[in-house]
């Protein structure tokens, strides 16, 4: 069994509305497409300073959200680095060979650029930014998730098999803007869209997400 079965991920609570917003969520969806169980809770914005500072306290080094805490109390942040880490050793969702394993790593890195800046964007409603970010940025990202798409075939990045990378670069588009792609522009990517909705293993995932987000 998993040592992350039964681990507790610690979140916001919904941003903007949305039980998806925001770094949570692709923990999980490579937690619930790999069968672990967890609990996910969602601390509101005034609980989490406090519990930052506990955190700090215990000799945590990346107090940050998400996190998660294993049943034998390890706790792990930091979301690309900690994906990564529970796909090495469940040897899955991570790519074979040492030069996938770094285009996995490089291109969460620019999931990464992308959250980051979508971050930014949002928090500062600058009217400005938010219309660069709609009309140019937005566009670049998806042209180059596009290519890289094609690299391999799909409908994966890594062609056939899912890699935690993809489970970012979903939650990214469904995070930027409900994962609305143009097929006319991105038909990778919208085959992309599809096939992770699709899948068998994330069906009670996306059900979850609908009732969730009826819920509020
Ligand atoms: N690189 C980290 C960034 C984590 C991060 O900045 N999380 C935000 C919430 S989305 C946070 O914890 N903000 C409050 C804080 O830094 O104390 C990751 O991808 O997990």
């Amino acid at each position: 069994m998993s040592e992350f079965e039964g681990s507790k991920v610690y979140y916001y609570s919904n941003i903007d509305n949305s039980p998806i917003c925001g770094r949570g969520e692709p923990l999980r969806l490579l937690l619930n497409d790999a069968g672990i169980k967890f609990e996910y809770i969602r601390l509101t914005f005034s609980e989490w300073p406090s519990i930052k500072q506990k955190l700090i306290e215990d000799g945590c080094r990346i107090p940050t959200l998400p996190y998660l805490v294993t049943k034998s109390g390890k706790i792990y942040g930091a979301t690309a680095p900690l994906l990564r880490l529970i796909s090495k050793k469940l040897n899955k969702y991570i790519p074979k060979n040492a030069e996938d394993e770094y285009l996995a790593d490089a291109y969460s890195d620019i999931y990464l650029d992308w959250m980051n800046k979508w971050v930014n964007v949002f928090i500062s409603k600058d009217p400005k930014a938010t219309n660069d970010y709609e009309t140019t940025y937005r566009d670049n990202q998806q042209t180059n998730w596009e290519n890289i798409l094609s690299d391999k075939g799909g409908p994966y990045i890594f062609g056939g098999e899912i890699s935690y990378t993809d489970l970012l670069l979903y939650h990214q588009l469904n995070n930027d803007n409900g994962a609305k792609v143009d097929a006319s522009k991105y038909p990778r990517l919208t085959e992309f869209v599809k096939t992770i909705q699709n899948r068998p293993s994330l069906k009670e995932h996306f059900e979850n997400e609908k009732k969730e987000k009826s819920e509020i």
